[in-house]
C-alpha cells in the first residue's frame, strides 16, 4: 500500500481545462501508482455523464495497470467494479463500506487531526489522507493547513498506516513530507494544471522513489 501511495493523482473533470481522460492519460505515462475520480464543486458532472467518464476513467488506469479509486460515491465505485474508495470524515463509514464492498477493496479516510487518525486505525482503513497541508484553491471548504508538523504529529500517534499527504502540493514538498513520515502525495492542480502533465509526473515520481531508496 506504501508504495502505491507514492504519486497518488486525483482528477475531475473539473479540474483541467483539457480533455480529463488525456490528461489522465498523459498522467499515467509519467508513473501515477494511483488514482482517484474526483468529480466535485462547480460545474461537477452527474449521472449518466459522471458514470461514463468515471468507467473511461477505470479503463484507461486499468490499461496502465493502476489501481481505481472513486471519492464518496460508494455506489458508484462498487456498480463500474472500481478498486476501492476514498471517503471524508462525513462520508459514509470505514466500517460500514468494509461490510458493503469487496474484499480487496482499498478503502481510504481522510484525517485532519490525531483523533480522526486513530479512529481511521481502529476501523481498519487501508491509508489515511493527511492534510490540507498547504493552501489549496482547488478544494473550496478545505479546512485550516496542518504544515509539516500536522503530519509529524499524526504520524507520531499512527505509527505503521500508510499516510498520503494532501493539499497545495508541489514537487519540492515531497522529500520534507515524506521525512516527517508521510509514505506519499496525493495531487490534483500540480499535475492537472501543468502544461506537461506527464512531464510533471514524472518529477514526483523521481523524487518520491529517491526518498524511497534511502537518498
Ligand atoms: N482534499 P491540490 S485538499 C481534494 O485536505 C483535497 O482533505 C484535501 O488539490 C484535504 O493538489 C484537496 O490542487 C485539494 O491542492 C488538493
Amino acid at each position: 500500500m506504501k508504495e502505491l501511495l507514492q504519486v497518488y493523482f486525483i482528477l475531475g473533470s473539473n479540474n483541467t481545462d483539457r480533455d480529463p481522460l488525456i490528461v489522465l492519460e498523459e498522467a499515467l505515462q509519467g508513473g501515477v501508482t494511483l488514482f482517484q475520480f474526483r468529480e466535485k464543486g462547480d460545474h461537477a458532472l452527474q449521472a449518466d455523464v459522471k458514470v461514463t467518464l468515471a468507467q473511461q476513467m477505470k479503463e484507461l488506469c486499468h490499461r496502465y495497470n493502476v489501481p481505481f479509486i472513486v471519492n464518496d460515491d460508494v455506489s458508484l465505485a462498487l456498480d463500474i467494479g472500481a478498486d476501492g474508495v476514498h471517503v471524508g470524515q462525513d462520508d459514509m463509514s470505514i466500517t460500514d463500506i468494509k461490510k458493503r464492498c469487496p474484499e480487496d477493496w482499498i478503502v481510504g479516510v481522510s484525517a485532519t487531526n490525531q483523533s480522526e487518525a486513530e479512529k481511521a486505525v481502529a476501523d481498519g482503513a487501508d491509508y489515511i489522507g493527511v492534510g490540507p497541508i498547504f493552501g489549496t484553491n482547488t478544494k473550496k471548504d478545505a479546512k485550516r493547513p496542518i504544515g509539516l508538523s500536522g503530519v509529524k504529529q499524526i504520524r507520531a500517534v499512527a505509527p505503521s498506516i500508510p499516510i498520503v499527504a494532501i493539499g497545495g502540493i508541489q514537487l519540492t514538498d515531497v522529500i520534507p513530507l515524506m521525512k516527517v513520515g508521510a509514505d506519499g502525495v496525493s495531487i490534483i492542480s500540480a499535475i492537472s494544471q501543468s502544461e506537461k502533465p506527464m512531464q510533471a509526473t514524472q518529477a514526483f515520481a523521481r523524487h518520491a522513489s529517491y526518498f524511497h531508496q534511502g537518498m
